[in-house]
């Protein structure tokens, strides 16, 4: 029989592999995998308790806020601050950047970006959404607050990132930059599971992920990429989540695209917390990301908290093959 190997129990095992590491960063996921267990109690009650719909907030990049948004943004910082080894928080929902306690004389020397609850306009319909984070080692000094310099880093400094999928189970994925390995939740006993070790991502797959709506507002190139995704037969699925959407080729193979449109000219998905964790995990996974200009999405030099790309991530092949559709067809000098 499979011995069940528990998420708290792998991270110990992975600690051990890194002679000098101090459990610090081992704290730190394990402060995620709790936060996203009480979120995930609350998304599946949310019906129940009638904490849906809008709060009638905007959050800091101008979008309404849900409820639950709110919940999992406290949620993951009173987490965060229970081992003391972060020193502070960027979050889709605060405008500036969040310094945490400090406990007993520690120096923290990690920050943590995330997106508490991304996808959150399908929460009211019992669409699968999802947690997205990224844990990078401080550049002040330990001693010292935070300082935005700590969270402008590239997403290739990120020493861990993840997320959490509240989907028809409950998964948690993350990659300390050693491969990726994600665990279920088994409700029954409380803990995430080991389920989907070494997680590689198909060079190919059927699908492409798109908002096809918005077709006619994407340039030329792109549009001609998504016709030849077309002509391939390829199977188009669109959830509105991008951690849902990204989880389903990372498994199955494909690409998700957010060009810029002329509502979104930078694109629509932010850097930091959406687009730098969920393309360091892809990469993990033999995938890659680019910006619809070409830059590899890890390479961008954050100037903004809440700085927006747009993004083609997914299977190696189908991505390199966007890449021959734009500089083909775009103006751009590339
Ligand atoms: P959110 O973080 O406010 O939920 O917004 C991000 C979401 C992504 O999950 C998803 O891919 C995208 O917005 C959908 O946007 P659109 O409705 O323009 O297709
Ligand atoms: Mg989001």
């Amino acid at each position: 029989m499979n011995r069940i190997v528990t998420l708290d129990e792998f991270i110990l095992r992975r600690q051990k592999d890194f002679p000098y590491a101090t459990g610090e960063l081992t704290g730190l996921l394990r402060d995620i995998g709790v936060a996203a267990k009480i979120v995930n109690r609350e998304v599946n009650k949310a019906g129940l308790v009638n904490i849906l719909g809008f709060a009638g907030e905007e959050n800091a990049t101008g979008d309404k806020v849900a409820k639950l948004d709110i919940y999992a943004n406290e949620k993951l910082i009173e987490c965060l601050s229970n081992s003391g080894e972060c020193c502070a928080i960027a979050s889709e929902e605060n405008e500036d950047y969040v310094p945490l306690p400090v406990l007993d004389g520690k120096s923290p020397k990690y920050v943590v970006v995330f997106d508490p609850l991304d996808g959150s306009s399908n929460i009211d319909v019992n669409v699968p959404v999802g947690t997205i984070f990224g844990i990078y080692r401080r550049k002040s000094n330990a001693s010292e607050p935070a300082t935005l310099e700590d969270f402008l880093q590239r997403g290739s400094q990120l020493v861990a990132a993840g997320y959490v999928l509240y989907g028809t189970s409950t998964l948690l994925v993350y990659s300390t930059g050693h491969g990726v390995n994600g665990f279920t939740l088994d409700p029954t006993i409380g803990e995430f599971c080991l389920s989907h070790p070494d997680i590689q991502m198909p060079k190919r797959g059927r699908y492409y992920s798109v908002n096809q709506g918005y077709y006619l507002k994407f340039d030329v190139e792109m549009r001609r990429y998504i016709d030849h995704c077309s002509d391939l037969n390829l199977r188009l699925r669109y959830i509105g989540s991008m951690v849902a959407d990204v989880h389903r080729i990372l498994f199955q193979g494909g690409i998700f695209l957010y060009p810029n449109t002329r509502k979104y000219p930078h694109g629509k998905l932010r850097l930091l917390y959406e687009c730098n964790p969920l393309s360091f995990i892809v990469e993990q996974a033999g995938g890659k990301a680019v910006s619809c200009q070409l830059a590899r999405i890890l390479d961008i030099e954050p100037r903004d908290l809440h700085q927006r790309t747009t993004i083609a991530i997914g299977s190696a092949e189908m991505v390199d093959e966007m890449v021959d559709f734009v500089q083909r067809y775009s103006a751009l000098p590339v």
